[in-house]
């Protein structure tokens, strides 16, 4: 048994959730960008388990080292001028964040 009138009705409920699950998507990500070669934060405060957006704001390119509260070490690809990396913070605790190209820019993620 359907619980939707129509087959039209339907497919126009699933493509609105899924319409609203991508705007969601990008709207909940926090941003930081990189411009200047500086991100545009000090620091950060999210909830453990979510993702920040690293968006290249610059003319040059860039990356995102991130140190985790444990100690290890990840490395985005490549950033190019425009690009967008999504970085996830999994567990609660305090990230260092830089750029390998430019030993200056950093920033902190607290995840929470
Ligand atoms: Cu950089």
């Amino acid at each position: 048994m359907r619980s939707c009138a129509t087959q039209a009705l339907c497919l126009a409920a699933a493509s609105l959730a899924v319409m609203s699950a991508a705007a969601l998507a990008q709207v909940d990500l926090p941003t930081v960008g990189q411009k200047d070669r500086a991100f545009s934060r000090e620091s950060l405060e999210i909830r453990a388990g979510g993702s920040v957006r690293f968006q290249n704001d610059d003319s040059v390119a860039h990356n995102v080292v991130v140190r985790d509260p444990g100690g290890a070490t990840r490395t985005s690809p490549l950033q190019r001028p425009g690009d967008k990396t999504d970085i996830a913070f999994a567990a609660a605790g305090e990230y260092d964040v830089r750029c390998a190209l430019h030993p200056r820019m950093r920033m902190t993620v607290r995840a929470q």
